[in-house]
């Protein structure tokens, strides 16, 4: 669980990484059409950050959906435009919708930015603009814009790692379970076949005995590597247990999903599989189960089972076998 600690967190702690003062150099927009007041506040940004002037509100909405700005500032007195409509516009598209904004307000403006605060604008700034202020409030929203950056992908990582086998990168057995039903019932309803393969390395208790366990897990590894090779991206592979895996074929008939199992079998069997430690290659053969779905079967328990049993028998008829 070292590799899962690690892939979880690989960005390092996202809380330093997210306050960390070299990743605040934002590329920020400001929508101002007053010169002067615009040249000022880009001077004030300029030491840190990237800052572009547009003028024209229309032109800011599409140079901000063209995307790249981590922050956007807008003047609530534009001078044929609304500035809060802007900021809701902003807010409303897909590109646009996360990027944090600070409106630009005049004494006058208190409703407006109460308004623009109500349907989610970040911050304003009260004119005459403190340049301290500025730099201050600029850079709390990066910071926030950078942290729920770094979270979003640590929590999409950890949500990874909960369905994914830590040795083998193959999808584990919860994986399998939330899916397979689904997929099952889908097949069903339309009536297409889905089939099944269960997977299981010859004697690999013998590879454990006779090269230790690391050499078991390196085998364990390579053969999920080959079994994904010769898989397609729409099948689910998933380690069913210590060395055993499951194919979940949709759309495969019995036929098919024989050739793709006898195909797997033999590219297992054809290349020896190197051990690191013991600088050597050793001879790996699997045995497969195959089974399709049936009209009476009651969910994909009932094809998991017939593909054990199928299994089986591979096993006691010599191993290195396809069986249906
Ligand atoms: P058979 O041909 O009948 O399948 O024989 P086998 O030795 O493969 O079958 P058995 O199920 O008896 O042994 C499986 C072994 O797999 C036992 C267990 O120690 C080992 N194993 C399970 N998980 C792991 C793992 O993650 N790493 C390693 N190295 N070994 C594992
Ligand atoms: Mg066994
Ligand atoms: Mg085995
Ligand atoms: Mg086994």
């Amino acid at each position: 669980s070292r590799a899962l600690a690690s892939r979880d967190f690989g960005m390092g702690d996202p809380l330093a990484l997210a306050t960390a003062e070299t990743g605040l150099n934002a590329n920020i927009l400001l929508v101002e059409d007053r010169r002067g007041a615009a040249e000022r506040m880009a001077a004030a940004l300029t030491q840190q950050h990237t800052v572009t002037i547009e003028a024209d509100p229309n032109r800011a909405i599409l140079t901000a959906a063209e995307g790249g700005f981590d922050l956007v500032l807008v003047s609530l007195d534009l001078e044929n435009f609304d500035g809060l409509r802007l900021c809701s516009q902003l807010r409303s598209l897909d590109r646009t919708r996360t990027v944090p904004l600070i409106m630009l307000a005049e004494a006058h403006d208190r409703a407006r930015v109460a308004r623009g605060l109500d349907f989610g604008v970040h911050d304003y700034l009260m004119r005459p603009v403190d340049r301290n202020e500025l730099v201050a409030r600029v850079r709390t929203q990066i910071r926030r814009k950078r942290f729920s950056e770094v979270l979003r992908g640590a929590v999409q990582a950890s949500m990874e790692a909960a369905v994914t086998d830590g040795l083998t990168g193959l999808h584990n057995r919860r994986y399998l379970d939330n899916h397979l039903g689904s997929m099952f019932s889908d097949a069903r309803l339309s009536d297409r076949p889905v089939a099944g393969l269960l997977l299981d390395i010859d004697r690999f208790k013998s590879i454990n005995d006779t090269w230790g366990h690391e050499a078991g897990d390196e085998v364990l590894r390579t053969f999920a590597e080959r079994v994904r090779l010769h898989t397609r991206t729409i099948d689910i592979v998933a380690r069913y247990g210590g060395e055993e895996v499951v194919i979940i074929l949709p759309d495969a008939g019995l036929g098919e999903a024989q050739v793709i199992a006898e195909r797997i079998r033999e590219r297992i069997e054809a290349t020896p599989f190197s051990i690191q430690r013991a600088s050597r290659t050793i001879p790996v053969t699997v045995s497969i189960g195959v089974a399709v779905r049936q009209a009476t079967d009651t969910g994909p328990a009932d094809m998991l089972k017939r593909a054990d049993v199928a299994l089986y028998r591979a096993k006691d008829s010599g191993r290195n076998r396809v069986e249906a």
